[in-house]
């Protein structure tokens, strides 16, 4: 068998164990280096924790195919690309995507993407007995810059409807205050901001994938759903301190 050693690192240091990936992945590649492998993070709770507001199906063919296929197609893109792009942390690559060589800048927008905001994602959900108010600093900025969480609620439901197609919803800190952002396709608050000044709070998938076998085309009642499993404290442990 050859030697060979790898960096497997996750895209959230912070919050990731350290995972292997599949065998057939890190035998995609021969000699002697050392490389990021991203991992797709499994939901910090059971497939079908989130009952009766997400289903468990829902859950097990999002995770284990829409997620993974992101990230499997992000570490094929990733070892084909210069050496030099395979160094840079995913956020660093997020935030210089503009500038990267295609097809390193096409792929960093779909599967890299597609593979932060899923890791992202299954954190901002909590097994629904769990799930509470937010508190303390957040419930303030909510207050000050939202109007309070009904019309928080009221503002995140209609920007999430006006999503043309594909796309996701975000809480974010901008350094003065908290707001509401909307990106297209699998694109995130990170992409094109070199100097770092959005902080993604919470994510709302609103592909059709994340609610279609519930709720079919009704958005708004995945909408309503989803607002009863948000993990607070995760929402509030994004804030800059
Ligand atoms: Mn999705």
């Amino acid at each position: 068998m050859d030697r060979r050693s790898f960096l497997v690192k996750s895209s959230l240091a912070s919050a990731g164990g350290m995972l292997w990936l599949q065998s057939n992945m890190l035998s995609a590649r021969g000699g002697e280096e050392e490389f990021q492998v991203y991992v797709a993070e499994a939901p910090p709770y059971a497939l079908d924790a989130l009952e009766p507001f997400i289903d468990q199906k829902t859950m097990e063919i999002h995770f284990n195919f829409h997620h993974k296929a992101y990230t499997k197609n992000l570490n094929t893109a990733l070892q084909s690309s210069a050496e030099q792009y395979r160094k840079w942390p995913l956020e660093k690559l997020f935030a210089e995507m503009d500038r990267l060589p295609d097809p390193l800048k096409t792929a960093i927008r779909n599967q890299g993407g597609g593979h932060w905001n899923h890791n992202f994602f299954w954190k901002c959900m909590i097994a629904p007995p769990q799930a509470k108010a937010p508190q303390g600093k957040l419930a303030d900025l909510i207050s000050r810059d939202l109007g309070g969480l009904d019309n928080f609620k009221k503002e995140l439901t209609t920007s999430a409807l006006s999503v043309f197609g594909s796309g996701w919803v975000w809480l974010v800190w901008n350094g003065v205050k908290i707001e509401i952002l909307k990106t297209p396709n699998q694109e995130n608050p990170l992409m094109n901001r070199p100097e770092n000044n959005l902080f993604p709070l919470l994510g709302i998938d609103v592909w059709e994938h994340a609610y279609y076998l519930k709720c079919q085309n009704r958005r708004a009642e995945y909408l309503e759903n989803f607002w009863k499993v948000i993990n607070w404290d995760f929402v509030a442990s994004n804030l800059p301190a």
